[in-house]
């Protein structure tokens, strides 16, 4: 969603790093670029313009440092700054004090997606050991009880229902009946309207007076783009708003709202929501979110997403099998499986430092994910298990069975075969646990190029012809949705 704006300024930095002095001119150029970087991504027009002149005030009065090349310096003041502009420090959730159940509501027009929101952050607490009750509130839409009743059975967690009588009522009601159902964190999912009207602030003042909630959070939509940052303007006029989740940022939505939030606000941006899943929804990290914008990856979010997914068991079963090279087509199989969990790979890609920017205009061919999958679902255990028994008319077989060619097959198993080597290799340094283990990181980088050298199992293309039907896939995706 950033990478427009990631590219671009990355281009801005390459024209100032290595220069051994930065001049007024060098700067105004530079950030006329940014602004207009931002400006392309939808920033609100008078946030880029104030961000901009910080950061040429602050870049003109940086002190020059020996040995600190003064682009590099530039670019920590851009970064410092975007940190700040997205809030700055992470805003966490005010959990009541004491025996108090907390109470959230969520607020927000029709359609941004508080229901299903409510289902994510419900399922998120309940993995950090709180006991949830999700609170259905929304009278208006008769689906809307059974929309959050369903999610409530998909995710194992109480849903609070009461037939007949007001949203007021119903959340009054359901902060008494916590106790009831064991609950210490109560979700209160809200009607949404069209636009902003006098009844509908005038419900929501009045649940908020019934329940006195720890946080109002703003349910906005990144696809209304600037228009998110208004109706946010509006609902603070009328609810002490606590915080915001940005919904549908895995859609082609430039971000732009989300970066101007804050400093149009004052409202701080808690969570973000990428996609439907009900695992898609994460802490909203004003300094991974910079890193990640300016092209410096996110490691830290990376490795979260790698440990919400990945067994902590199975990774140690892995690790002493690939100790001692006994690493199967199967066990490769579950760890693509592990990584499709993760989320896209371009997504995951772009959170690693210095690839971000590379990725730009390649095409990283997902479907490729599949083809291997497939190949390998058509062996045989035997073949899984013991890859060298596979001659010219197993493969024959197999490609058949994959729908692919024998070069395909054949590939795919010259490419396990060299990952082998390397994991060998590894595995007789010690790389994976055990004794006398030596730690990835204390191998010097020429080490390490030495234990690679195989093939990407990946192939990355040029964007062309594939990257048009994907934004065209993505537009269709698009009108779905708006029906
Ligand atoms: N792609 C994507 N879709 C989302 C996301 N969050 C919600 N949606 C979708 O947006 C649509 C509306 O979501 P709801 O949660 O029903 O929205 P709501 O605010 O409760 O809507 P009302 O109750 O009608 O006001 C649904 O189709 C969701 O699946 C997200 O982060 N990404
Ligand atoms: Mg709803």
């Amino acid at each position: 969603m950033f990478e427009s704006i990631t590219d671009s300024l990355n281009k801005v930095f390459r024209t100032v790093l290595g220069k051994a002095k930065l001049s007024e001119d060098n700067v105004a150029d530079a950030m006329k670029e940014v602004r207009i970087a931002l400006l392309e991504a939808d920033v609100n027009n008078r946030v880029a313009a104030a961000f901009v002149d910080r950061v040429k005030t602050l870049a003109l009065g940086m002190e020059v440092i020996p040995g600190i090349d003064p682009g590099q310096q530039f670019v920590k003041v851009v970064y410092d700054q975007l940190v700040a502009l997205l809030g700055g420090a992470t805003a966490g959730i005010e959990w009541a004090a004491g025996k108090q159940p907390t109470v959230i509501m969520l607020c927000g027009l029709q359609g941004s997606g508080k229901t299903t929101t409510a289902g994510k952050l419900a399922r998120r607490w309940k993995a950090e050991g709180k006991r949830p009750l999700l609170v259905a509130a929304d009278v208006q839409r008769p689906a809307a009880i059974e929309q959050l009743k369903v999610l409530g059975a998909q995710l194992d967690i109480p849903v609070f229902t009461q037939a007949g009588g007001n949203p007021v009522s119903i959340c009054r009601n359901s902060v008494s009946a916590a106790q009831l159902h064991g609950a210490d964190c109560i979700i209160l999912d809200t009607a949404g309207r069209l636009h902003v009207d006098d009844e509908l602030m005038g419900e929501l003042d009045a649940i908020r007076q019934a329940t006195s909630p720890q946080e109002i959070l703003f349910v906005c939509d990144a696809m209304i783009g600037q228009s998110a940052v208004d109706t946010a303007e509006e609902f603070k006029r009328r609810l002490p708003l606590t915080g915001a989740v940005m919904t549908k940022m895995d859609s082609d939505a430039r971000g732009g709202a989300a970066l101007s939030l804050r400093e149009s606000t004052g409202v701080a941006l808690k969570f973000i929501a990428t996609g439907e899943k009900l695992d898609a929804l994460e802490e909203f990290h004003p300094d991974r979110m910079a890193g990640r914008i300016l092209g410096m990856g996110d490691v830290v979010s990376l490795v979260e997403r790698a440990q919400s997914v990945i067994d902590e068991k199975e990774a140690a079963a892995l690790q002493e099998k690939l100790a001692a090279n006994q690493f199967t087509l199967d066990d490769f199989l579950a760890q693509l499986a592990s990584i499709r969990k993760m989320g896209s790979l371009k997504d995951l890609l772009g959170m690693i430092p210095g690839l971000g920017s590379q990725l730009k205009g390649m095409d990283i061919d997902e479907g490729q994910f599949k083809n291997i999958e497939a190949i390998i679902q058509s062996m045989t255990k035997a073949e899984r298990a013991n890859p060298e028994i596979i001659d010219g008319r197993r493969r024959r077989r197999i490609a058949r069975g994959a729908g692919k060619t024998d070069k395909d097959v054949g590939e795919l198993l010259k490419q396990f075969g060299e990952m082998r080597k390397i994991t060998g290799r590894m595995g007789r340094l010690g790389l994976f646990g055990g004794k006398g283990q030596q730690k990835l990181e204390s191998l010097s980088p020429g080490a390490l190029s030495s234990l690679a050298g195989g093939r990407s199992l990946f192939g990355s293309k040029k964007a062309g012809s594939k990257a048009q039907q994907k934004k065209k896939d993505r537009k269709k995706d698009k009108k779905k949705r708006r029906k």
